[in-house]
C-alpha cells in the first residue's frame, strides 16, 4: 500500500510511519516541523532525545534497510499539498497533522485562531487533492473522543438513532467540545462528511482517546528512532504526564476534583487500529467513525494507580489538587461503546503495572531533561 502520513514526525505520526515501512508498505511523510517549533516558543522538549526527521529517517534505512520518502511542508499550502499527491499517488492518507493541545489553542485568540485555520485549512487542502488527484484514495483522519464532551447518556460510535414527533432518523452524534482544539476536529468532521457526501471520498474518522506510553518495536530498535514525548503543561497529557512527575518529584497535577473521565489507549494500539482502518476501507461515499480507544478512566484514578506503582518503587509520589485551569465537569456519567475496532480484530494491550513502572523508569532516565518550570499548567480556559 502507498501510505502518505501527514505529521509524521510527530508522537503519533513518527511510530505509524516505522510500522507501516516495517510491514513492508511504501510510506511517505508530510510535516511541517512545527510541533518542533512549539517546543521552542514554550520553553521545553520531548523527555526523550528526539533526532531530526533526516536522521530518523537514514537512521530506519541503516537498522531496517527500508526507505521513507520525506515530503517537508505545510499543509496550508495547498500548492504543496498538491504537488504531493501528485507525485506520491497515495493510496491511503493516515492524516495527524494538526495542532492537536488544546490548552495551546485556549492561550490568547492568536493560539486560538492558528489553530483552528491550521487544522480546519490543512484538511481541507488533503480532501481537496484527494478529490482532484487521487478519488479513490481512503482518508483515515485523527479525530478526538472530545468531540462529544461529557453527555449524560451513553456515546456512539459517531452516529445515534432519533426518534422525533413520530419520526426517526440515524444523525451524527451531539457534539460538546472541550475546546478550541477539540472544536476544530469537530469542524473537520463535518467537511469530512460533507465531502464524502458531494464527491465520493471514502473516510474514517477515528474518534481518539488519549495515548500513553511511548515505545513501539521499531522505535526502541535504535536511539535515532526514538520517539517524543511530551510531560509540560501544555503539550503533556494526563498519563504520560503522571509517570514523569512521579519519576522526578514533582507532585501528580490533579486538575479539580479528579472525577474527569476519559478514554485512554497505548500507543501500540493507536497504530494496531489505524493499520485495521487501513486494511478495511470505508467504501466510496462512506464517512465511517470509530471510537479508537481500550478503556476509559477518570483523572485520580490515574494518579492514584501511578502513586501506588511509583511506592512499589521506592519512590514518593504526592497527590496535588489544583485549582482546575479549564471549564469541565469534574464529576460526571460517562460510558462510550468502542466497539467497531474491537470487531475488526484490535487486540487491546490494557494498562498494566509494568507500563506505568517502564514510563516512571525512562522519565528517571531522562530526568535532566525536565524543565520543572514548564510542569504547571498554565493556559486557562475563563
Ligand atoms: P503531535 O503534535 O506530536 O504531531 C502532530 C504533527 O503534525 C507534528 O509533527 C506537526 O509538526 C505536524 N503538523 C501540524 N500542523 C501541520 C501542518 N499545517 N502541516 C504539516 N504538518 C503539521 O501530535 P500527536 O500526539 O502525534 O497527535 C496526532 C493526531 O492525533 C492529532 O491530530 C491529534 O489531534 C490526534 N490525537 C492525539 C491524541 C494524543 O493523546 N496524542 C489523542 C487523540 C487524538
Ligand atoms: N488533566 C489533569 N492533570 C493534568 C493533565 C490533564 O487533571 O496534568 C485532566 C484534564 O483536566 C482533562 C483530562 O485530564 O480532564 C485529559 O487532559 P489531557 O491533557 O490528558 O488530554 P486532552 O486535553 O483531552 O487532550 C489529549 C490530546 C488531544 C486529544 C485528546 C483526546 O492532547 O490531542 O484529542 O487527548 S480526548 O481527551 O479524548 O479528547
Amino acid at each position: 500500500m502507498k501510505i502518505l502520513i501527514a505529521g509524521g514526525d510527530g508522537f503519533c505520526g513518527w511510530p505509524t510511519a516505522l510500522y507501516f515501512s516495517e510491514r513492508g508498505h511504501d510510506v511517505g511523510i508530510l510535516d511541517n516541523m512545527i510541533r518542533r517549533d512549539w517546543d521552542e516558543e514554550l520553553g521545553t522538549q520531548s523527555l526523550t532525545p528526539i533526532s531530526s526527521i533526516e536522521e530518523r529517517i537514514q537512521a530506519w534505512k541503516e537498522v531496517s534497510g527500508k526507505h521513507i520518502t520525506l515530503f517537508r511542508g505545510d499543509l496550508q499550502d495547498f500548492d504543496f499539498v498538491h504537488s504531493v499527491f501528485e507525485s506520491f499517488r497515495p493510496e491511503t492518507v493516515v492524516h495527524y497533522g494538526e495542532q492537536r493541545s488544546a490548552p495551546y489553542s485556549m492561550i490568547d485568540r492568536q493560539h486560538a485562531v492558528f489553530t483552528q485555520v491550521n487544522n480546519v485549512v490543512g484538511n481541507l487542502n488533503v480532501l481537496f487533492a484527494m478529490k482532484e488527484l487521487v478519488p479513490d484514495c481512503h482518508l483515515i483522519k485523527l479525530g478526538t473522543m472530545g468531540e462529544y464532551g461529557t453527555p449524560n447518556i451513553d456515546i456512539e460510535e459517531g452516529y445515534i438513532k432519533i426518534e422525533h414527533n413520530g419520526r426517526s432518523d440515524v444523525l451524527p452524534y451531539p457534539k460538546q467540545p472541550f475546546s478550541f482544539y477539540h472544536l476544530s476536529k469537530v469542524h473537520d468532521s463535518h467537511n469530512i462528511m460533507f465531502a464524502c457526501k458531494s464527491w465520493g471520498i471514502r473516510a474514517t474518522d477515528l474518534n481518539q482517546g488519549v495515548v500513553y506510553g511511548l515505545w513501539t518495536e521499531e522505535t526502541k530498535r535504535d536511539e535515532r528512532l526514538y520517539n517524543r514525548i511530551d510531560y509540560d503543561g501544555v503539550f503533556g497529557t494526563a498519563l504520560n504526564r503522571f509517570c514523569i512527575q512521579a519519576a522526578v518529584g514533582h507532585e501528580l497535577t490533579v486538575y479539580g476534583k479528579g472525577g474527569q473521565t476519559r478514554a485512554f489507549l497505548d500507543i501500540r494500539d493507536t497504530l494496531q487500529c489505524v493499520e485495521l482502518a487501513a486494511e478495511n476501507p470505508a467504501d466510496r461515499g462512506e464517512f465511517r467513525v470509530f471510537n479508537q480507544f481500550t478503556e476509559q478512566f477518570s483523572v485520580l484514578e490515574l494518579a492514584e494507580r501511578v502513586q501506588r506503582v511509583a511506592a512499589e518503587m521506592g519512590l514518593q509520589a504526592n497527590i496535588a489538587h489544583l485549582e482546575n485551569p479549564r471549564v469541565e465537569k469534574e464529576e460526571h456519567y460517562y460510558h462510550a461503546v468502542h466497539t467497531k475496532l474491537l470487531d475488526l480484530g484490535l487486540k487491546p494491550h490494557l494498562l498494566s503495572d509494568g507500563m506505568i513502572q517502564e514510563l516512571i523508569e525512562v522519565a528517571t532516565k531522562y530526568r535532566d531533561r525536565v524543565n520543572f518550570n514548564v510542569i504547571a499548567p498554565t493556559a486557562t480556559w475563563r
